[in-house]
């Protein structure tokens, strides 16, 4: 089931965890690397290996593009990920990648293009669904910006895009009923790769959700992640207080970047700012947020592949850590000083408990 009814309201039926104990990661987390500036510096790897590298990192769940995980090979690579140990949290379909995406997808002015963007989808749903049995589906926003001023007419680009979201739910909800209808997640990125992305932040995804017809809203959530929120000058504690407020932090993916970021660098939760860290750590625990938590994290350029997997294997060292300082801080005393409105002694008790004092 991804949908229940508790009085009377649809809520999201997600396998729950205590924090800290279940993280999934991406088949395309373990990549060979290389862009246009950079070498590739790892052979590719097979299913087979990724999988064992995400279990052995301490991961329970992998997450897939429909451009990797092909729809037709779905069941075969099911029975890779099962043989592994792991299940398929999430699976999204890759709507930046393809040719016809360039200049956007659901907010695109052409109704080929928006088509297009609904059938890969509705096919990559119903594999969800039917053969991984995956507990979500995510729609990052990818191609959906400019790249120019006057790129695209901005009120139509943000109705169309709930249109084709609304569109797609109500046939998930008419096709497979909706207890089985996966939660849709809209995961928001300020730029890259368009210049200008929308929805861009956690604020926009929410808009967006408002948008649609009130019966629909129910089934639709946000998946934040940290760099994104970063490249668009957010705290992304923030935006995890501002979705949980709303009731709509179902998943997060998790990683590690400069505080202004100019472009996604997607390093290990903890890797740059590891007080960032204990701050998201600290405020999913303050959510109380119990589903799996998504790492989208990257091998650093000169990673060779013996240490293919050690972001995600790092990044929940940090969590670990980031947890343990987390015990240190009493929640108390922290409230006191907000309730004082006493910022400094927020600042030094902070420090005092993350170098153990
Ligand atoms: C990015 C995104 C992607 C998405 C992924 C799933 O690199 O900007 O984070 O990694 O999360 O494509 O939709
Ligand atoms: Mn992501």
């Amino acid at each position: 089931m991804a949908f229940k009814k508790v009085n009377g309201k649809w809520v999201p039926d997600i396998p729950e965890f205590e924090l800290g104990i279940a993280f999934s990661a991406g088949d395309w987390n373990q990549g060979p690397g290389g862009g246009r500036f950079t070498p590739a510096m790892r052979h590719e790897l097979d299913l087979a290996r990724k999988v064992a590298n995400l279990s052995m990192a301490g991961c329970k769940f992998i997450e897939f593009h429909d451009t990797e995980a092909l729809p037709d090979d779905a069941p075969k690579l099911l029975k890779i990920v099962e043989d592994g140990g792991l299940k398929v949290h999430m699976c999204t379909a890759n709507l930046f990648k393809r040719p016809e995406f360039v200049n956007g997808n659901f907010g695109s002015p052409d109704p080929k293009v928006r088509q297009a963007a609904i059938n890969y989808t509705k096919e990559y749903l119903q594999v969800g669904i039917e053969i991984f049995k995956a507990n979500l589906y995510v729609y990052w926003t990818g191609s959906n910006g400019i790249n120019v001023p006057f790129g695209v007419d901005y009120r139509g680009a943000y109705e169309r895009t709930a249109e084709c979201l609304a569109m797609i739910m109500d046939w998930q909800i008419n096709t497979f009923g909706a207890e089985r209808a996966l939660p849709f997640l809209v995961e928001p990125k300020p730029n890259e790769p368009p210049a200008w992305s929308y929805p861009g932040d956690v604020g926009e995804v929410l808009a967006v959700i408002s948008m649609l017809p009130p019966r629909l809203q129910p089934f639709f959530g946000a998946n934040p992640e940290t760099c994104h929120s970063q490249m668009g000058g957010k705290r992304f504690a923030m935006e995890l207080g501002l979705a949980a407020a709303k009731k709509k932090l179902w998943y997060v993916h998790l990683n590690g970047g400069s505080e202004n970021p100019k472009f996604d660098e997607d390093r290990a939760f903890g890797d740059i700012n590891f007080t960032t860290a204990v701050e998201i750590v600290w405020t999913l625990r303050e959510i109380g947020f119990r589903y799996p938590v998504g790492l989208d994290v990257q091998p650093l350029p000169g990673d060779r592949n013996d240490q293919q997997v050690e972001s995600v294997a790092r990044s929940l060292r940090n969590f670990d850590r980031a947890m343990t300082v987390c015990d240190r801080i009493d929640p108390k005393i922290l409230a006191e000083y907000q309730l004082d409105g006493d910022q400094a002694s927020i600042s030094d008790y902070f420090v005092s408990c993350l170098v153990n004092e």
